[in-house]
């Protein structure tokens, strides 16, 4: 496997970067995750967007153009002949000395780019009988702190809450907002439904997640009406299905939280719907960008 490293394609075990980059003493860059289906990287221009917010927000200029970026991880996935992969990109404030001022960085931003064969996140099993999550004590970050938009390499809290479903032998955790509000999971966003109705929370203490943004899509389409509006543990507990929805994780049915079955404890038929919507519009040149012209 080759590795997009600062403009140049190196094989895996020699691609490094600096122990004096900041990205490693501070968590101090950005990154996307990004699928590449059949030939299609699925909604390229919304994650580049979303990579460059980011990093607009952390002050950090990534040294290339955003279509200069695409042609990269274009290039990416065809150096290493990658149809269907897992796109990283990673963006770090680059070399500096030991202080955390970005002005003391000398070198330029690294730009690294890792594509990776697919495989399913949680498994083939799993993702048909549906996710065992626990709710999670350690709270989604309030946005007056580092903004839960931002899709920086700060994912400490993320980790302290997957660490808590790992311990509780959970396949994901859910995390709460510092109000009490679901917020998302560890690396995905949270759906409920009731009543025939999907709700989401806002933006606000979550990611805004492109295919967040897609099932939005995909539910009005079907004529589901959509919230985007807070709600608590109890609706969570009380809802007829619950799903998370990630890159990685597409859209995945949650069938316990805190060891209680939701709804029915078995896949809903809303989710199964936008299950099978969803694989209906991957892999396509409406929503991707080809690799190979
Ligand atoms: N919330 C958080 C905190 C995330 O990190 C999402 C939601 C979903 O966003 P998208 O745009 O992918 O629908 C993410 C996704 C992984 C992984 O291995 C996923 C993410 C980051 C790191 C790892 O699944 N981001």
């Amino acid at each position: 496997m080759k590795v997009y490293l600062n403009g140049q394609f190196v094989p895996e075990e020699e691609a490094k970067i600096s122990v004096f980059d900041h990205g490693l003493l501070y968590g101090d860059g950005v990154f996307e995750g990004i699928r590449a289906y059949d030939g299609y990287l699925f909604k390229l221009n919304r994650h580049l967007d979303r990579l460059y917010d980011s990093a607009k927000a952390i002050a950090l200029d990534i040294p290339l153009s955003k279509s200069e970026m695409a042609q990269a991880i274009l290039e990416t996935l065809r150096v290493n002949r990658l149809r269907s992969s897992y796109i990283r990109p990673v963006v770090t404030r680059g070399p500096g000395d030991l202080g955390i001022d970005p002005r003391r960085c000398y070198g330029k931003p690294s730009v690294i780019i890792i594509a990776k064969e697919w495989r399913s996140l949680y498994g083939e099993e799993v993702s048909q009988r549906g996710l065992k999550t626990i709710v999670a004590s350690t709270r989604a970050r309030p946005p007056d702190t580092l903004s839960p938009s931002i899709k920086s390499l700060n994912y400490l809290n993320n980790i302290m809450a997957r660490v808590e479903a790992n311990y509780a032998g959970a396949d994901e955790a859910i995390m709460l907002d510092t109000h009490g509000f679901v917020a998302e999971g560890s690396a995905d966003n949270v759906f409920i439904v009731k009543r025939g109705q999907l709700s989401t929370p806002p933006t606000v203490a979550c990611l805004p997640g492109i295919t967040r943004e897609t099932v939005i899509e995909l539910a009005r389409t079907e004529k589901i009406l959509v919230n985007e509006e807070f709600f608590t543990l109890s609706a969570l507990y009380s809802a007829d299905e619950c799903f998370i929805t990630g890159t990685a994780a597409e859209i995945a049915p949650i069938i316990e939280i805190d060891h209680r079955p939701v709804g029915m404890g078995k896949l809903g038929p809303i989710t199964q719907k936008l299950i099978q919507k969803f694989r209906t519009i991957t892999g396509i040149p409406a929503t991707g960008t080809p690799i190979y012209e």
